[in-house]
């Protein structure tokens, strides 16, 4: 298989050598994981500040809760929750913004993102290409059937590893036809989202067949629903059922992972990384 080409950001340049570790930053007062700890922008500012002394490469700033059933949140209200926070921290880290919104994806770049992850992969807001193109930002697609609010309808699939990368595929090439360079592009299969336990537990399986896109693969399986229903653990309490899950992730040749914990799944991203040197040539 080619080799991923490097995507070069102003404080980070991803050559895929590692695995790259992406921290949650929430400031939603909603968020299923982390319960609306972090709404307040300051509280936000200083656990994205943690994050990155815990050694995370990008934080990943979201204004909008996407756990199933979740309400939609305005452009203007999730740029007023945002804007502060992905200023300040992108003076010192590589910021993305998680926005299904073209609005808030273009205030967050004006304020320093330089990421833009989609859990919709542009299928709410097609917008979202132009937005990117225009700013030369890398973009995360996820793959989402739906929308936050009805997702779980459409979670019905015949093979879901060949739908869910044929539905990724078309994203790639709306993006690339809008303007998006190709190898600024990355893909998540997008656990839990339209998607129950078992889609999820075979999509890691299986998650290798993603590399077919020619380009870097996103996982976020941290602390999610299916986690908990194969442990019975809470929320707060599902970090070894993630590091599990990350590290299956990694072996299987996800290069982003994630995370909540950082400080915690870090250790498992350099323990699946030296596994990954040890047995690729
Ligand atoms: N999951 C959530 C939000 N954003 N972004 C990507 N790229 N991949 C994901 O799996 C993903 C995401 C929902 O989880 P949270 O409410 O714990 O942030």
């Amino acid at each position: 298989m080619k080799a991923l080409a490097s995507i070069e950001l102003r404080q980070l340049n991803m050559d895929w050598s590692r695995s790259y570790v992406m921290g949650v930053v929430n400031v939603t007062p909603d968020s299923f994981s982390d319960g609306g700890r972090f709404f307040r922008s300051d509280d936000a500012i200083v656990h994205g500040r943690g994050l990155r002394g815990a050694g995370a490469d990008i934080l990943d700033v979201g204004g909008e809760s996407t756990r199933p059933g979740a309400a939609a949140v305005s452009a203007e209200q999730q740029i007023e929750r945002v804007l502060p926070v992905v200023r300040a921290l992108a003076a010192s880290c590589t910021v993305s913004i998680d926005t299904c919104k073209a609005k808030v994806a273009a205030a967050a770049i004006d304020a320093g993102a330089e990421i833009v992850n989609d859990v919709s992969g542009g299928r709410i807001d097609p917008g979202l290409f132009e937005v990117a193109a225009k700013t030369d930002v890398a973009l995360i697609l996820g793959h989402l059937r739906g929308r936050p609010e009805n997702m779980q309808e459409f979670a019905a699939y015949k093979n879901v590893m060949q739908e869910v990368i044929a539905e990724l595929s078309e994203q790639v090439e709306v993006a690339v036809r809008a303007g998006v360079p190709r190898e600024k592009i990355l893909v998540d299969p997008g656990l839990g989202f339209a998607k129950n336990a078992a889609h999820n537990c075979e999509i890691l399986a299986r998650l290798g067949e993603l590399r077919s896109l020619g380009c870097a693969v996103v996982i976020g399986a941290s602390r999610k629903t299916f986690l908990g229903q194969l442990t019975g653990r809470a929320s707060s309490d599902r970090e070894v059922a993630t590091a599990a899950a990350n590290v299956a992730a990694i072996l299987a040749g996800a290069n982003i992972a994630r995370v909540h914990d950082v400080a915690g799944q870090l250790d498992a991203v350099r323990v699946a990384d030296a596994i990954a040197d040890g047995v690729m040539p």
